[in-house]
């Protein structure tokens, strides 16, 4: 059918498709998610609505690291065990870069081609060329519907080198690292920001000749991370290969004791509400934005002002918002 005239359909179509396991009506309201038209925008948020009831119930993986650190490769191996397991598992792959080149993202599917053929799996990358929060919303919202439809686990690649993985780690419970032993951080272009926001850093390829300079970094990362301790959780370090398959069972141990920390202190609910109240914070701001410092009279304004240099900005930007004003 025209994607045009499912959307005629109507939200409740949309909603109880989803509910269904319709992977078809998923893929299009995500599509609505992603679009700049209001029209569409306004059906993805009915459906939204209309499902949110059933979301929350997925355990949200965040997977950072440079392009090339093996995140497509981890997750495919990661995601065999996690789907073996009886999970039914959604990967959204974000790539700040996608927007040039389509590049990766073709490569990421070859390397989850176990994954892809997984009736159990469901694979979307996200193109990202637009604004931070951008990002943020549209794998949030994405992240909701694919709950919705039943994948009780979420993994979202993301390339840490911009500032995607912040959005990430936002919206996710668990946030991972993976690094390449021996390259450097600041080879890798890992600003330490990223370092101290992961609750597990993972060297990878630890196989062949690189299993001793894995261990030996993983020791480093270990006694760095220490230090780097969060309120709720002490980051662990940890080593793995995709083609030996070491170091598996230790995350996966690792993300069970994490998630078991839900049961005696809340530890995910309490994560999920703070980043709630960021979400609604930056949701405010943007709202704001678009609603008063938008189109061409805001534009006209800037540029009459700044010709005087004699303004207190601070004070204009005041007058400017009280002006505009409902
Ligand atoms: N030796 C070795 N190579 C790996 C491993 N994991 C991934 N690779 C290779 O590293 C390259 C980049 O992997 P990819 O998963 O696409 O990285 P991404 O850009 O971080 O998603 C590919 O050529 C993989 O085959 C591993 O555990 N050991
Ligand atoms: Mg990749």
């Amino acid at each position: 059918m025209l994607h045009n005239a499912l959307d005629k359909k109507g939200p409740t179509y949309f909603s109880e498709g989803i509910l269904a396991g319709d992977r078809t009506l998923l893929s299009r309201a995500i599509t609505l998610i992603e679009s700049e038209l209001p029209s569409r925008t306004a059906l993805a948020r009915s459906i939204i609505e209309l499902v949110l009831p059933y979301t929350g119930k997925a355990f949200r993986l965040g997977i950072t690291g440079v392009p090339g650190a093996g995140k497509s490769t981890f997750i495919e191996n990661y995601g065999k065990k996690v789907v073996a397991n009886g999970n039914r598992l959604a990967v959204l792959a974000i790539d700040p870069s996608s927007g040039k080149s389509k590049g990766s993202i073709l490569g990421d599917k070859t390397r989850m081609e176990g994954l892809t053929a997984n009736p159990d799996v469901f694979i979307r990358p996200s193109p990202s060329g637009g604004a931070l929060g951008g990002v943020t919303r549209v794998t949030y919202e994405t992240m909701l519907l694919c709950e919705a439809a039943g994948f009780d686990y979420i993994m979202v690649e993301t390339v840490g080198v911009g500032q995607s993985e912040t959005a990430v780690r936002s919206i996710t419970d668990f946030f991972m690292l993976l690094m390449l032993s021996g390259a450097g951080d600041e080879l890798q272009g890992i600003k330490r920001g990223i370092m101290e926001m992961a609750d597990a850093l993972v060297i990878t390829k630890a196989d062949g000749n690189n299993v001793t300079k894995a261990r030996a970094a993983c020791g480093d990362y270990a006694r760095a991370l220490h230090l780097l301790r969060h309120e709720d959780w002490v980051p662990k370090a940890l080593t793995c290969s995709s083609i030996t398959g070491d170091g598996f069972n230790e995350i996966t141990a690792v993300i069970n004791l994490f998630r078991e920390k839900e049961q005696s202190d809340q530890l995910i609910t309490k994560r999920r509400q703070l980043q709630m109240q960021g979400l609604l914070e930056s949701a405010v701001q943007q709202e704001l934005l678009r609603k008063y410092c938008n189109g061409t009279e805001y534009l006209n304004w800037l540029k009459s002002q700044q010709i005087q240099l004699k303004v207190n900005p601070f004070a204009e930007a005041g007058k400017w918002l009280d002006k505009n004003q409902d």
